[in-house]
């Protein structure tokens, strides 16, 4: 289901008068806004196919009502998100969730969406039906080669499928580790994972990247083989210049620092991207900019400094992806949410002021670089976005137009009260 394109015309301008007082305040005191706006039009982030649905807990999952039932349905999803915001204009893969089962048709839609595959990603953490071997005691981490080669088969069938559809990246996240202390030989966990690691990596055409992600505990809660930055770096650099390390904002411990983190991977050259998600205490799956706003914009600080030190392109050398769980909102107003999230944060960290802040660095002005960061910070950008989207063909007001339009009764009108998205 796709919104009329009069509605989002008739929608801005209703609100255009508005928009353009704000706009016009933030013209006047902010040098380079064009510049800005160009940068925001050309970045994209991608929408995860397992996203679309309410997610769950263990404890329960509480549906929502004309859930996307299928691969296509997820696209139309995905579709009408990138219309309304023009920033959503690519989809992440989860196999076995969403498999292609037909590539062609479904690269076509994607064309007809004017979407594009981002990374897929592999999934070893659970047992399939009709599957030969169990990854309870892990996958490519197991003691048994079968069990190995098993998940090495699937991820190199995933890379199959990605061809199939255009996508560059795999994403390997592991659920491999232990549970209790002397289950698990740190050191042949680490050689065995690498060697499968290495299979998979020698199935990588070659333009192709790896995304090795980590996560610190869960669903192991003693040890993770690929439990932080530093384990991930280790596989990514023993793999080669095609393997990476991905950041998923919610697999840290608490308090980590993860902008020192990104601004050190960038510095080697080894950051993947991102999974975008918040989170107050664990792998909370929050959405983006909801719990520390603050935490988002010191991340893209590193990033705009680091990815423009290394002249690279904002929008296309790294991977820009969300990771988040819906439970209680709708997964497409969270969706919005998240993207302009994302957005507002990437904005702020265009506004700050390297140079005095280098320069204030230098002279160990720990006030002023509070200060220009925190300028950069308090500065409402919501009309430079939202003038960036509008301009694209979006809405002004993304999640306003949502509700007017009551989009969602319409999609359970469509798909039914009791639709659940594959995979969850
Ligand atoms: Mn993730």
């Amino acid at each position: 289901m796709l919104l009329n394109r009069s509605l989002i015309d008739q929608h801005n301008e209703s609100a255009l008068k508005t928009h353009q007082l704000k706009l016009a305040g933030l013209q006047n005191e902010l040098p380079h806004t064009e510049g800005i706006i160009s940068l925001l039009s050309a970045f994209q982030v991608a929408i995860p196919s397992w996203a679309l649905g309410t997610g769950g807990t263990r404890f329960g999952r509480f549906s929502g009502g004309g859930e996307p039932r299928n691969l296509e349905e997820k696209m139309e999803d995905v579709a009408l998100l990138h219309q309304l915001n023009r920033s959503s204009g690519a989809i992440s893969l989860h196999i076995p969730w969403d498999i292609p089962e037909n590539p062609k048709h479904i690269r076509a839609l994607a064309n007809q969406y004017d979407l594009r595959f981002d990374a897929v990603n592999s999934n070893t953490f659970q047992d399939q039906p009709g599957q030969n071997y169990s990854y309870k005691f892990g996958s490519l981490q197991h003691v048994d080669k079968t069990v190995r080669q098993q998940a090495i088969d699937h991820n190199i069938e995933v890379i199959k499928h990605g061809i199939e559809l255009g996508s560059e990246s795999l994403t390997v996240w592991l659920s491999d580790g232990s549970c209790f202390p002397g289950q698990l030989n740190f050191r042949k966990a680490f050689q065995r994972t690498l060697e499968s690691l290495q299979e998979i990596y020698g199935a990588l055409p070659d333009n192709w990247k790896m995304f090795v992600e980590y996560k610190a505990f869960e669903p192991n809660f003693y040890s993770m083989t690929v439990g932080d930055w530093g384990q991930s770096l280790l596989f990514a650099n023993k793999l080669g210049p095609k393997a990476f390390t991905l950041v998923d904002l919610g697999h840290h411990l608490p308090n980590a620092n993860i902008e020192q983190i990104v601004s050190l991977l960038l510095m080697e050259g080894k950051l993947a991207g991102f999974h975008f998600n918040d989170s107050k205490y664990g792998d909370d799956d929050l959405t983006v900019g909801s719990i520390n706003p603050y935490q988002l914009f010191l991340i893209f600080n590193e990033l705009v400094e680091g990815m423009n030190a290394r002249g690279m392109n904002h929008a296309k050398d790294l991977g820009w992806m969300i990771d988040a769980s819906h439970n209680v909102k709708d997964p497409l107003e969270d969706l919005l949410q998240s993207v302009e999230a994302i957005q507002l944060a990437y904005a702020q960290a265009l506004i700050v002021d390297t140079p005095a802040l280098q320069k204030a660095q230098e002279n160990n002005d720990v006030v002023r670089c509070q200060e220009i960061l925190q300028a950069a910070y308090r500065t409402d950008l919501r009309p430079l976005v939202a003038e960036a989207r509008m301009r694209a063909g979006g809405a002004l007001q993304p999640l306003q137009l949502f509700r007017e339009q009551e989009l969602r009764q319409q999609l359970i009108k469509a798909r039914g009260e009791k639709a659940i998205a594959t995979g969850l």
